[in-house]
């Protein structure tokens, strides 16, 4: 049945006229701006939307991990390698927060980490990318976790209740993730010329797959419509990558780098900057698994899962001890 709940739910948005009663009641409450709670009454589509976008919302932070994790015992100083790995270990935390909200919709952590395994179910295209300087940890910081609050900001505001509470929670640890990544491109960017040009190759790498984090086009999207109508999305696709590429090109210019798009220009007329879109055949190759980590980033999943056994065992075995010993108690 579970597996049936992973898949994609269409676009097209019911009218008024075609939902049944509960169902407008229920629209009447996210217009109200009421937030939604497990036990309430949901319709079923708005339950597996929101399984898969916590799911994999939850899977990207903790494969996440591993792009960082690299580079824990090649930090260049002591101080950088403490604040890397209280970054990394906060991303498990993330991870954790999600999946305990995934669970109050009636789905197990094991079904999730199974869906991803099998690849039924995503997580963020960013990470199918290698790090392959220390400069990378700054653009990782700097433009990964930039993007990753440009669209979690809103998501604080997401109608169902247990994401919109472990969103707060993120986000704040997402603004001091950000200003390290930052700091790290300032360091390298004011630095020898070595370490500059680092710095540039890690944003000329970094742009574009960046940009990919915020989805397809608006034309493109499949779920927005309907993500939107009951404010589990709060803006659309384009909406975050223009506010993203905005807030992001003066930073550039205060380190002294530049954006690899030779498109890029601020627009007077519409107050935003014009810049150039990914290439969109690439980021759908990377979702579908063709990126040029997404082996390698599944295996070690799948490896974590197979090590983890036999605590699951041992969890299970003390659990049923427990329970035996309590009914043989009463
Ligand atoms: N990567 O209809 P659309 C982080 C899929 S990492 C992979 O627009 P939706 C962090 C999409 O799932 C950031 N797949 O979808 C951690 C759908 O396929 P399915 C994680 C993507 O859901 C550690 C199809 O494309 N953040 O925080 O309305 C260190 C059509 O797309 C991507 C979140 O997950 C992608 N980039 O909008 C540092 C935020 N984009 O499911 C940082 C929560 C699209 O039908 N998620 N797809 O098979 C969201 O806000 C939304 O799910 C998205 C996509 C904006 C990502």
């Amino acid at each position: 049945m579970y597996a049936q709940m992973v898949q994609s739910t269409g676009k097209g948005v019911k009218t008024r006229a075609e939902m049944t009663e509960e169902e407008a009641r229920f629209q009447d409450r996210i217009d109200a701006g009421e937030k939604i709670e497990p036990r309430d009454w949901m319709p079923e589509g708005y339950r597996k939307t929101l399984i898969r976008q916590i799911g994999q919302h939850a899977h990207s932070e903790i494969v996440g991990q591993l792009p960082e994790g690299n580079w824990i015992t090649r930090a260049p100083t002591l101080e950088r390698k403490a604040i890397l790995l209280a970054k990394v270990q906060d991303e498990a935390g993330h991870g954790l927060y999600l999946y305990c909200a995934a669970e109050t919709l009636g789905v197990s952590r094991d079904e999730l980490t199974q869906d991803l395994l099998s690849g039924r179910m995503k997580y963020s295209s960013i990470f199918n990318y290698p790090t392959l300087t220390w400069a990378d940890m700054g653009a990782v910081g700097w433009l990964v976790d930039g993007a990753a609050i440009m669209n979690q900001v809103p998501l604080q505001r997401t109608s169902y209740g247990p994401y919109s509470r472990a969103m707060i929670r993120i986000c704040k640890e997402e603004s001091f993730h950000q200003r390290q990544g930052y700091d790290i491109m300032m360091k390298m960017a004011k630095g020898t010329p070595e370490q500059k040009r680092m710095a540039q190759d890690a944003l000329n790498r970094f742009w574009y797959p960046s940009l990919m984090m915020f989805g397809p086009s608006d034309a493109d999207s499949v779920h927005s419509a309907q993500s939107m109508a009951w404010k589990i999305k709060i803006n659309t696709n384009d909406e975050l990558r223009q506010k993203f590429v905005d807030q992001t090109v003066p930073q550039a210019e205060l380190l002294g780098l530049t954006i690899p798009d030779p498109e890029l220009k601020w627009n007077e007329a519409r107050g935003h900057h014009d810049f150039s879109q990914p290439d969109w055949s690439e980021f759908f190759a990377v979702i579908q698994g063709d990126g040029p980590c997404n082996s390698e980033r599944m295996e070690a999943r799948r490896k974590a899962w197979d090590d983890g056994a036999w605590v699951r065992e041992g969890l299970m075995a003390h659990a049923a001890k427990k329970a035996a010993r309590k009914v043989a108690a009463e």
